[in-house]
């Protein structure tokens, strides 16, 4: 039996959740928050410590484990904050779940945010919502002089890395490049970068455009490419090789690439925009991503961009241990993005 669609509904915008989880992921959330991040992503915040909970003035907040942790934090137990998260497994899914994407944040080496982001990861991908792991990884001297922390990364990133889909590591010791400038702007600068990121992810499977990638596309390409990461930059229209290599080379992230790649290239640009602007940033990648196995692309005009234009890639095919660059004490290699 034919049934009418019901139109607002098929038509409703993909909604987008941003949950800190424990002292950084959530401090995190209230920076992105400070910074304007959009309206259109719902800002919230975890934690076994409701001091932190309570100083962070969001609306949104859940404490989990009062009963075995007191409210004051996990003092780096993951067993009783693995058991909070299954005591508060219902609540914190049934606030989660109504979003179709959930972008999940934690400085890892903690109690809390280590064994909370892994967890939420895996119940969330049991529902219809997207989980979206972002990290921080702690300064390579944290892990060098404490072995207990390192372990408590190790295991989060092998939980991770193990699950596939997407996983977002920014690395604290990249920023150990800028260390002459004051540590505010410092810092100031990953959340502006951070903020960059993830409305660009937001944009890319929202808006209506020409060549449209939707959510249903980026599930799909995640769904074929194993573990893969997100890149953005923004540049000039007049300059698509330096978008690439600034979206490559200015980041955070650490990666590197197997032999299978996909890439997912979304770019937005004013309605100066030309084809042959696009060309050479489907070259370009192409180029520096070894010639991926498969490419898609999707173009979208914002009036508002006018010169410049900007690149979000989601990148397939990691290899395995990947976001080991700390850990393996390797130093700052990349610099800062630039951010708006
Ligand atoms: N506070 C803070 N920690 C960061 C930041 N970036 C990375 N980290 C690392 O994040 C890790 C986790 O720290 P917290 O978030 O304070 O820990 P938590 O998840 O609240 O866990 P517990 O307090 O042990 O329950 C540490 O190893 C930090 O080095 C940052 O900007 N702020
Ligand atoms: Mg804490």
């Amino acid at each position: 039996m034919y049934e009418p669609p019901d139109w607002a509904k098929l038509g409703a915008r993909p909604t987008f959740a941003v949950v800190g989880l424990g002292g950084a992921g959530s401090d995190a959330v209230r920076d992105l928050v400070d910074l304007g991040i959009s309206p259109l992503v719902h800002p919230l915040a975890i934690n076994t410590d409701a001091k932190h909970l309570l100083s962070l003035g969001l609306d949104e907040r859940i404490l989990i484990g009062q009963r075995e942790l007191k409210g004051r934090g996990s003092g780096g137990d993951r067993g009783g904050v693995l058991r909070a998260a299954a005591d508060s497994r219902d609540e914190i899914l049934r606030r989660l779940q109504k979003y179709e994407v959930v972008v999940l944040l934690a400085g890892l080496g903690g109690g809390t945010g280590s064994a909370l982001l892994p967890y939420l990861c895996r119940e969330l991908r049991r529902t219809e919502a997207l989980p979206i792991p972002i990290v921080f990884l702690p300064f390579a001297i944290e892990l060098q002089t404490n072995p207990a922390r390192r372990e408590t990364v190790e295991y989060a990133l092998d939980e991770l890395e193990a699950m596939g889909g997407l996983l977002v590591a920014l690395d604290n010791e990249k920023l150990r490049r800028h260390e002459g400038l004051p540590m505010q702007r410092v810092f100031r600068f990953r959340s502006s970068y951070l903020r960059q990121l993830i409305e660009s992810l937001h944009d890319m499977v929202n808006g209506a455009s020409q060549m449209n990638v939707d959510l249903a596309t980026l599930r799909n390409h995640l769904g074929d490419s194993g573990l893969s990461t997100v890149l953005v930059a923004e540049h000039h229209h007049s300059e698509p090789d330096r978008l690439v290599q600034s979206a490559l080379k200015d980041s955070l992230l650490d990666f590197e690439l197997s032999q299978q790649t996909s890439a997912l290239i979304h770019l937005d640009g004013g309605s100066n925009l030309t084809l042959r602007t696009v060309d050479r940033v489907l070259r370009s990648m192409h180029e520096s991503l070894h010639a991926p196995q498969r490419v898609i692309l999707g173009t979208r005009i914002r009036e508002e961009s006018r010169e410049v234009v900007r690149l979000t890639a989601v990148i397939g095919g990691l290899k395995p241990r990947t976001v080991r660059h700390t850990l393996d004490g390797f130093g700052p290699s990349l610099s800062l993005p630039s951010v708006r």
